[in-house]
């Protein structure tokens, strides 16, 4: 009855004019209005991740709340690419912030333990950049509109094998994250399904700054690639030092090389750098082009693969809570998966029966200094 009364009070107030609820949630008949929460890596050493996920969010909401069918306010809360902080501001948005939904965070290693707390509460939870295996399978709340390792890694390493008439790899990968490792398992497996000889799997930690005795190991063995599974801190770092020790052969990367930064750190070692992404920002295509335009106007950078997801992944929650006619976690959650066809500037996105993503990936190469098409 309140909450009845106090929506008549905001009608009137706004001299009859189609009024949004004066609560999350309530619409009378105006705009559906929700509190989204957003878990991103924006301090540490991935911070560009999170830079790029927070722009590519606040450009849609821009958009999305100008278009009045849906009122979305972010909570951003920074994760610092860690667990323990990721899994405590899940907790502050779910339960002091009630929020409706969350979108993120950043790492797959962080959505292995806030993805089961969301599910076990009921509040439906979106990954952007989580790609390791087993993301959406966690539960029916959760959710990612990113393409899985399992996706990528396989198309990078039948353009590698067609370019180069690869046929012998060495393998390195980070063995203290759920990403790196999940993206080791792939490219363990898509190798041996394709008839490549793995002459050695050589294992690094996050933060190492030195990795000179697996590279020596590796240059020693003479492979026609190297398949490496690292966030793009150690990634770049990697490369580096690899050139510097004369290892010229091209790399085969996952999704966390897909920043520019690592072209900002390493410079043009980079180049020869083969990842498979869903988002190539050249594309002929309007949606893409006034993406790009906007977001340089406002950030002063090109968009990358991170921001592109974030941007889709608002639209995608926009479209839900549009569907669902309120903001309820549970009419959210089944608005989620409901959704099909969505035409974002990743292209033609569907969830499949578990929540993961059904797509196809642009192969892209480092030459010059630029990712460019891999043809
Ligand atoms: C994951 C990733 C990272 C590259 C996200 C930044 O794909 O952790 O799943």
């Amino acid at each position: 009855q309140f909450t009845a009364l106090s929506s008549l009070l905001v009608l009137s107030a706004c001299g009859g004019n189609q009024a949004a609820g004066d609560e999350d949630g309530e619409s009378s008949g105006g705009a559906v209005k929700a509190d989204i929460g957003v878990i991103s890596y924006i301090s540490g050493p991935g911070a560009a991740y999170g830079e790029a996920i927070t722009n590519g969010l606040k450009l849609a909401q821009e958009e999305i709340n100008g278009k009045g069918e849906v009122e979305i306010n972010l909570v951003i809360e920074d994760s610092a690419g860690k667990q323990d902080q990721a899994l405590t501001a899940a907790q502050k948005l779910m339960n002091s912030e009630n929020v409706t939904g969350i979108i993120g965070p950043t790492l797959s290693t962080e959505m292995n333990v806030v993805g089961p707390e969301a599910d076990l509460n009921g509040v439906p939870i979106m990954g952007t950049s989580t790609t390791a295996e087993g993301i959406p399978q966690i539960g029916d709340y959760v959710f990612r509109n990113s393409l899985p390792e399992a996706l990528a890694i396989p198309a990078s390493i039948d353009k590698a094998i067609e370019k180069y008439d690869a046929k012998k790899v060495a393998i390195l990968y980070g063995n203290d994250d759920v990403f790196t490792k999940s993206g080791f398992d792939t490219m363990k497996k898509a190798a041996e399904e394709k008839g490549l000889e793995i002459l050695t799997i050589e294992t690094f930690q996050k933060g190492q700054s030195d990795y000179n005795a697996q590279l020596t190991k590796i240059k020693g063995l003479k492979p026609d690639l190297i398949l490496a599974s690292a966030l793009y801190n150690e990634g770049a770092v990697i490369m580096d030092q690899a050139r510097k020790m004369g290892i010229d052969v091209p790399f085969v990367g996952g999704n966390g090389f897909n920043s520019p930064e690592v072209i900002n750190i390493a410079g043009d070692a980079a180049n020869g750098l083969i990842v498979a992404t869903p988002w190539y920002g050249e594309k002929e295509d309007d949606k893409v082009k006034e993406f790009v335009g906007k977001y340089e106007e406002e950030y002063g950078k090109k968009p990358d693969q991170f921001a592109a997801q974030a941007y889709d992944a608002l639209y995608i929650m926009a479209e839900a809570l549009k569907n669902a006619g309120e903001a309820d976690r549970d009419a959210l959650r089944d608005a989620l998966a409901e959704i099909k066809g969505f035409n974002g500037i990743l292209g033609e996105f569907s969830f499949d029966e578990e929540g993961d993503v059904v797509m196809e990936p642009t192969v892209l190469v480092i030459e010059g200094g630029a990712f460019k098409e891999f043809n």
